[in-house]
């Protein structure tokens, strides 16, 4: 019995101390692992759904113009002790190329660790080393403090946090050959392509010196479809039956039952963008058919646009 209640009184003291730490408390670094992350740009074929992943449907693609995703890598450091950070990253297809990376001094743009001097002007204050391998379709982005060699200064964000502004940003150039299916833009965390290759990799400055260590990473999903949003039965129009399907799916998944729906139909059925299909998906069709059946103008808004 002594044993439980020291356990309990073990475990209150446990919940009080956590009480009594500051909420803004900085993590630890010799602990703490900071994340890495994209995030793309939504566009007339680019559909950015609640997870952050993307949806590229070649049924929108414009004709005779360049196919560009844009996109930014976002470091998140609560700790605010990276000295030094260091994305490399990569696309999962030679269709999706990456171009255009943004070296933030040429010229200077706000960016993650951007400084400006008195006169309110931006100036490059940390080291930047920018390259872009189209061979091998990777990027890299360097960012440090003055100088590796014993300076444990960290790099001070530009806003409030680390990821108030983006590190860096690109463009995935989409050919528009690219076959439907799943692809990626991901952080290199291991050797891919050659051995002993760069590798995303951030420098906390600790009492003991720079902690070298692989951030947590949250690579980009991009899937290439072929769909219209709500036609979930594929026959050209959005009616109370793609409501139907939508609800049937949404029964099949909440069972754990395999989805009839093909991936292009389960794109079209997820209206809402949240990357389930469940019945506010079937209330969106059936709003968007109720809308349609009414009116009476000469160009009906889209279903993206009634739902937004
Ligand atoms: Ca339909
Ligand atoms: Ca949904």
């Amino acid at each position: 019995m002594n044993k439980l209640i020291s356990i309990m009184s073990a475990a209150v003291l446990t919940a009080s101390a956590v009480q009594i730490a500051p909420a803004n408390a900085a993590p630890d670094p010799m602990v703490y692992v900071p994340s890495v992350s994209f995030k793309a740009e939504a566009s007339d074929y680019a559909r950015v759904l609640s997870d952050g992943s993307v949806v590229i449907n070649k049924r929108d693609f414009p004709k005779d113009t360049d196919l560009a995703l844009k996109c930014s890598i976002y470091v998140h450091d609560e700790s605010l002790a990276a000295g030094v950070v260091t994305p490399q990253w990569k696309s999962s297809s030679p269709l999706l190329a990456l171009d255009n990376l943004v070296n933030v001094y040429k010229p200077p743009v706000e960016f993650a660790y951007a400084q400006k001097n008195d006169k309110g002007e931006l100036f490059a204050r940390y080291t930047v080393i920018v390259s872009n391998n189209k061979d091998l379709n990777i990027m890299s982005f360097v960012c440090m403090s003055a100088s590796m060699s014993g300076d444990t200064s960290s790099l001070v964000p530009y806003g409030e946090a680390s990821d108030s502004f983006p590190l860096t940003s690109f463009d995935v150039k989409i050919d528009p050959s690219i076959e439907e299916g799943d692809q990626k833009i991901f952080f290199i965390v291991e050797d891919v392509d050659y051995e002993n290759q760069s590798r995303t990799e951030i420098y906390l400055n600790t009492e003991d010196g720079d902690r070298k260590l692989i951030p947590e990473v949250n690579d980009l999903k991009i899937s290439i479809a072929d769909y219209k949003l709500g036609d979930v039965d594929e026959d050209g129009s959005i009616s109370s039956a793609d409501a139907t399907q939508a609800l049937i799916a949404y029964s099949e998944l909440s069972v754990g039952s395999e989805v009839s729906l093909s991936n292009n139909q389960q794109f079209a059925a997820d209206v809402n963008g949240d990357t389930q299909i469940n019945s506010s998906d079937a209330t969106a069709i059936l709003a968007y058919y109720s809308y349609l059946s009414t009116f009476s103008g000469e160009t009906p808004l889209s279903i993206e646009e009634y739902t937004k």
